[in-house]
């Protein structure tokens, strides 16, 4: 079925940045492919709002900041599990910067997220301890914006928690599902795959966008 975005649309560009790319520090199997179908689908869309992953120092997801964890273990953090990353997307570093051939010159808003250094943030919406606002939902609704098609990096972290979160808040999320890739940890595809079809987000191709 062909989907022709409509002015109260927007295009969810989740963390397309250098870090999340081949050879960065957190690197996502395949994630510079998702760069050209994101330029194409954005052409499609009136309003367009980017993500950016933005953290301190001694952030608590980085496995560094903790004394004998690795990455990809688990901490209890104060707000619940928390997986552990090597340090990535280190505020106003290049791994923190947009993939170079990333070409949305209308993108409305950079939503940068994680910069606080004791809670994670992998949705757009909320932080990793579920109660803290990251503001989006209100720009949202102060924009008239209700149906979200979400792309980027990665699948089963950051898109995920997007799409999940922003149907709790109100909004109608679809996933593309080829304009996105996973980081791929034991088992978070398929966790992804239930939690989007339980909260009842459809994943579409971007083909029925971009014809
Ligand atoms: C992400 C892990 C850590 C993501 C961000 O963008 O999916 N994943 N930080
Ligand atoms: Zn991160």
């Amino acid at each position: 079925m062909t989907i022709t975005p409509q002015a109260d649309d927007a295009l969810l560009v989740i963390d397309v940045q250098n870090d999340f790319m081949p050879g960065g520090a957190l690197p996502v199997t395949e994630g510079d492919q998702v760069v050209p179908i994101i330029n194409a689908l954005a052409k499609k869309f009136e309003h367009v709002i980017l993500t950016q992953d933005w953290h301190p120092s001694e952030h608590i997801s980085f496995a560094a900041s903790h004394p004998n964890k690795k990455p990809f273990e688990t901490i209890q953090a104060p707000y619940g599990a928390q997986t552990l990353w090597p340090e990535h997307c280190r505020q106003n570093t290049p791994g923190a910067s947009f993939h170079p051939a990333l070409d949305i010159p209308h993108a409305e808003l950079i939503l940068r997220k994680g910069f606080r250094r004791h809670i994670d943030s992998y949705s757009a919406f909320l932080e990793n301890d579920h109660f803290t606002s990251t503001g989006l939902a209100g720009y949202l609704r102060e924009r008239g914006l209700q149906r979200l098609f979400l792309c980027g990096l990665a699948y089963d972290f950051c898109v995920r928690f997007s799409a999940i979160d922003g149907t709790a808040l109100g909004f109608e999320c679809i996933v593309i599902e080829d304009a996105t890739r996973p980081v791929n940890l034991p088992s978070s595809v398929s966790a992804t795959n239930a939690a989007l079809r339980a909260a009842g987000v459809e994943r579409i191709h971007s083909r029925q966008i971009v014809a």
